[in-house]
């Protein structure tokens, strides 16, 4: 990469107002990747602005006409699959197979929205009169502020902005400072496609854009994904503005609990996925692993020894299963949660806080390496450690003894409520877990990660409102209307309301 990238906004590539710009550089070894831009509040106004005035161009045209130029971004994912892949991994230091998957699932959520396009919307309603037609229909809401994380730096805009955009919405994104690389590149996808200018705007930048966004009473639907604290901030604002909805997605301190009849193997291995993928960096990702009394001592010893031994390293390496975390500031965050949970009083098991030298690639010195964090702890002990999300591989075992109502209660005692799996071989303990597990997303005998973009994706109590991804974007973006026709020339009321105007003559 060269120069410095700009702004996409009203159909132009534009620099914007501010003085300021900013770097994306490899988390793997402190390599700047590109310099951008910083977008200023004013940037984001002309934005707003130009997704307004394109709103109304835009809603006239077919869910299936707007669904063609998403096609065309679909087929460009697929064909620069390798590439992409390879430039997630090296902004965002998730290693190679991730960087892959981010950008196929970028591509499956394109699929899912402009094939959805063709398929039904709304209902037909039936009416209490039979001359009535009654119907639910949706009409798009206007703009949409978009607002990324990191994490899944391709993946993430499209499950906000795909069926938004199909939908009938226009939008202004803001994709993560840390990656804006991979915006860019998003963007010039959608402007090659030829979308109509002002129908997708991008400003790059940081939070101060982003509360723009969020400020901006011509926004109508906010879609956020990322941390509890944001995502809480803005529910609050869109709240206080009656004609603003948010859609949040947040955090977890996410469980996996294995019971005293799981098989081992898959308990193992989920656990290793959830943990330690994405360095613990997914929301998605576990921190607790609630394990029965009769299988602790397994358990506890296989889990160890993975951890002891998983491969952290370049993230280009397809050896590899930990790359680095995102940024300096992160490493200092995880240190210090392995720190307060000695002081705190658990017991450490595994800690690789700091790698071994021989452990970080040659000329990857510069990189943000922590390893995993293994310790157990008491359930009922009231410890931050085992409550806050850390957003790393620092993992707590908490041994239970029981029935499954008990590891239930365990795994629903955190202020979250995102994802968790159980590992057993009994149907009616896994019943009772996608019963009563106080998440949004739920896996028996699997890893916590990994899911589909037909799925819901979304979490209850701390870990949001709404969901911004897939299907129930639609509910986000759109109005539901009920609209009643009268086949005919009497006017016939529901619930036996008389109809008849009644004079003084009467
Ligand atoms: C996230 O955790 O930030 O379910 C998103 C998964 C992915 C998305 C994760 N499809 O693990």
């Amino acid at each position: 990469m060269s120069d410095t990238y700009t702004h996409y906004i009203d159909g132009e590539w534009v620099e914007g107002d501010g003085d300021e710009t900013f770097a994306s550089y490899n988390p793997a070894n402190g390599e700047e990747l590109g310099r951008f831009h910083r977008g200023t509040p004013s940037d984001v106004d002309r934005a707003v602005a130009a997704a307004d005035e394109a709103f109304e161009e835009w809603r006239e045209l077919s869910r299936i006409e707007r669904a063609e130029y998403l096609w065309d971004v679909y087929h460009e994912l697929r064909d620069r699959h390798e590439e992409l892949g390879e430039i997630v991994t090296k902004e965002c230091g998730k290693e190679i197979s991730e960087g892959k998957a981010d950008v196929t699932e970028a591509w499956h959520m394109v699929e899912w929205a402009a094939g959805d396009a063709r398929h039904p919307k709304g209902d037909v309603v039936p009416s209490e009169v039979a001359e009535k037609d009654a119907y639910m229909r949706r009409k798009p809401r206007g703009v949409a502020g978009c607002i990324t994380p990191w994490n899944f730096p391709v993946a993430i805009p499209f499950w906000h902005m795909a069926v938004t955009l199909v939908e009938g919405n226009t939008v202004v994104w803001k994709p993560a400072e840390q990656t804006p690389w991979c915006g860019q590149i998003i963007a010039e996808m959608i402007v090659d496609a030829g979308i109509p200018d002002g129908v997708f705007n991008m400003v790059q930048g940081f939070g101060d854009a982003g509360a723009a966004i969020v400020d901006d009473e011509r926004v109508d639907t906010v879609l956020f994904t990322g941390s509890a604290e944001v995502g809480h901030e803005v529910a609050q604002k869109a709240a206080a503005d009656p004609g603003k909805r948010a859609a949040c997605e947040m955090g977890g301190k996410n469980n996996i609990v294995i019971t005293e009849n799981a098989d081992l193997d898959i308990a193992v291995h989920s656990a290793v996925m959830s943990s330690f993928k994405t360095t613990g960096q997914r929301c998605v990702s576990s921190e607790r692993l609630v394990v029965h009394t009769d299988v602790y001592d397994e358990f506890k010893e296989r889990f160890v020894e993975a951890a002891e031994n998983v491969a952290v390293g370049d993230p280009l390496d397809e050896d590899t299963f930990m790359g680095p975390l995102i940024e300096e500031q992160h490493v200092e965050k995880v240190t210090q949660y392995n720190e307060l949970a000695r002081t705190e009083g658990v017991n450490v098991l595994v800690d690789r806080t700091e790698l071994d030298d021989h452990e970080i690639p040659d000329g990857h010195e510069e990189g943000h390496w922590v390893g995993p964090f293994v310790y157990e702890a008491d359930h009922d002990a009231d410890l931050r450690c085992i409550q806050e999300e850390v957003f790393g591989p620092h993992v707590a075992l908490l041994e239970y003894e029981g029935d499954i109502d008990h590891a239930i209660d365990i795994h629903n005692d955190t202020n979250y409520g995102l994802a968790g799996a159980i590992i057993s071989e009994d149907y009616r303990q896994i019943n009772r877990f996608r019963d009563r597990a106080e998440i949004g997303l739920k896996y028996g005998n699997l890893p916590c990660i990994g899911a589909e973009v037909q799925l819901p994706f979304g979490g209850v109590k701390k870990s949001g409102n709404g969901y911004p991804s897939a299907r129930e974007v639609i509910e986000a973006v759109t109005e539901r209307t009920a609209w009643t026709l009268n086949n005919s020339k009497d006017i016939q009321m529901a619930q036996g309301l008389s109809a008849d105007i009644k004079t003084k003559e009467d």
